[in-house]
């Protein structure tokens, strides 16, 4: 539920931008189009976003511009993602997490151990593959305009390192509300705990978890790891992030404004690769000079024991076909 103070803000963010203008019988977007991220301001998904901004100003002259609500402002993903389907919010950048009940395409690319690496990740993304999970979110009331980054999630806790899966029994750990998330936990015997991520620091401190898991900037930015002194490098998932648009803001659009839109949104992700792999880097030095227990893991048990779940998530034609197209163009890199 969003409580109060947010839908004031949301009606304010409605008023100012991505709502009707008046005038003419035709509804039409104001120009100033609004955007919601639950991370904080330099973030590289909320610089993506302003970059993808910036590129929609200058191409349609001025006419169409973009406003974020950066830090979770307007709620948490699952809840901006639904006010962005009403049309409330015209763009949303999000996990995939909280669009795995929406649209089961979305699970694919969320199978734990599906990409061998970044770079098959990319390729897989960057091709029609992507192109064609994006596409089905249209079916439900969102455009899917392009995959951000998100690296590599690992688990982190409050008890001490993980090595096996065994490691792993009894943990109370954090996941983002999908039952993808939380039966890939349970795969491992440990106790998964479905929260929204600005509810993870508080509940890391007084022990009503005692872990979570996610990628270095995250880890970092949340600032998890002043609790969670383990950081066990399982790179469990390569799942991206979905930059997505509202679909009746999208209707709005005239032909060539939706072409600048989608070129744009394209044209933000080598930014957003740039800006990731540097802060991927940055991370990693100040956990890493914060003293945080940092082991890698064999992937291997955790892999076996991960991988056997994807028949329950994976149940349509559709799935297997991207599935088995994603898993040939592996190269065996990893
Ligand atoms: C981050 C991701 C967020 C959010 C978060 C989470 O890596 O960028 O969009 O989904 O994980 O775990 O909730």
């Amino acid at each position: 539920m969003i409580n109060i103070g947010r839908r004031k803000l949301i009606a304010g963010a409605a008023a100012t931008g991505g709502m009707l203008a008046l005038g003419g019988c035709k509804p039409r977007l104001s120009n100033l189009l609004t955007s919601a991220d639950t991370h904080v301001r330099d973030y590289p998904t909320v610089q993506a976003v302003e970059r993808f901004g910036k590129l929609l100003e200058e191409r349609t002259g001025g006419r169409l511009g973009l406003k974020i609500y950066s830090g979770g402002q307007l709620g948490n993903e699952r809840d901006t993602l639904e006010i962005t389907t009403f049309g409330g919010l015209d763009f949303n950048r999000v996990n995939l997490a909280p669009l795995n009940s929406i649209e089961p395409t979305t699970r694919v690319p969320s199978l734990p151990f599906l990409f061998e690496s970044t770079e098959h990740m990319r390729t897989s993304l960057d091709s029609e593959i992507g192109d064609e999970i994006l596409a089905t979110l249209e079916r439900h009331g969102l455009i899917g305009l392009c995959f951000y980054d998100s690296g590599a999630r690992s688990f982190y806790n409050t008890r001490g390192p993980i090595t096996s899966p065994e490691d792993m029994r009894g943990l109370k750990l954090r996941v983002p509300g999908s039952d993808l998330y939380v039966a890939m936990v349970k795969a491992l015997g440990a106790d998964a705990v479905p929260m929204p991520l600005d509810e993870v620091y508080q509940s890391l401190s007084q022990g009503v978890i005692d872990g979570a898991e996610n990628n270095w900037p995250s880890f970092d930015i949340g600032r998890h790891y002043e609790v969670a002194r383990y950081y066990s490098l399982t790179r469990h998932l390569l799942a991206p992030e979905a930059f997505v648009m509202s679909k009746i803001s999208w209707d709005k659009l005239s032909a060539e404004d939706q072409a600048v839109v989608r070129q744009s949104a394209k044209d933000s992700v080598p930014y957003l690769r740039t800006l990731w792999d540097a802060q991927v880097e940055k991370s990693m030095k100040v956990i890493e000079d914060a003293g945080v227990e940092v082991n890698e893991v064999d992937p291997a048990p955790f892999a076996e024991m991960m991988t056997d779940m994807w028949a329950d998530f994976i149940d349509t034609a559709e799935q297997q076909d991207l599935v088995d197209r994603i898993l040939a163009m592996r190269k065996g890199t990893s």
